[in-house]
């Protein structure tokens, strides 16, 4: 592990942005994370220093994990950065983009397999990204070249607030509970919504 945060200091953090958001002291964008502390800690058992994150516009735990210090990641978030945190410091790189992260991972993946580096890349997506096209040819480039990169998807069910399942008419999603050796895969349940806190702020 590279820090010592527990589940209790990674719910502290969401819960004091979720604060600071419905206060409005924030005016841009936040998606928060809930009940999946337990995932990502498991997750970032097998993640060291000189791995590259990356994330999408839901990435404050990572950011936490990777070694960014908490006040740190706080003041990027009042400054409204939320959505696209990067801290190249601590190897942590984010896109809000639907999908935008996942062939820059790949990139990041190829160019260490060229230089013969010994780090890894974790990429992170949600549930309707683990679906898309790209992803797809992103996850079978990375097998059939054997990159050094995992794909961690977090199924909390939703893009936005649809319901992924729905949309592709799929009771089981493509990754869920799979054995590839390249993808992880888990679920959970966010008490936030897609982005916000709760209250109705106007930026
Ligand atoms: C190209 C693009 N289209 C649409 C959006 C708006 N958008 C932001 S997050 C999101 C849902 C993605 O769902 P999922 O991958 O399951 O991630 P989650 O937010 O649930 O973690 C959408 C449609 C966007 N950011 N980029
Ligand atoms: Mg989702």
């Amino acid at each position: 592990m590279i820090t010592q945060l527990t589940k209790q200091d990674l719910i502290d953090f969401e819960t004091e942005i979720a604060d600071l958001f419905n206060q409005a002291h924030i005016r841009a964008p936040v998606h928060l994370y809930s009940g999946n502390e337990d995932a990502m800690l498991a997750v970032f058992r097998d993640i060291r220093e000189e791995d590259w994150v990356c994330c999408s516009w839901r990435s404050h735990y990572q950011c936490l994990l990777k070694g960014v210090p908490c006040e740190e990641v706080k003041k990027e978030i009042l400054a409204g950065r939320s959505i696209s945190l990067c801290f190249p410091q601590q190897r942590v790189v984010s896109s809000a983009i639907v999908t935008g992260i996942v062939p820059i991972a790949v990139g990041i993946a190829l160019a260490i397999k060229r230089t013969g580096g010994g780090n890894r890349v974790h990429c992170f997506m949600g549930d309707m990204t683990s679906e898309t096209g790209i992803v797809h040819e992103c996850i079978k480039y990375s097998t059939n070249h054997d990159l050094p990169i995992r794909f961690i998807v977090e199924d909390n069910e939703k893009s936005v607030c649809t319901e992924t399942r729905q949309v592709w008419n799929q009771p089981v999603l493509t990754h869920e509970g799979t054995k590839h050796p390249k993808v992880v895969y888990y679920k959970y349940a966010t008490k936030y919504p897609h982005a916000g806190a709760g209250v109705r702020v106007q930026f």
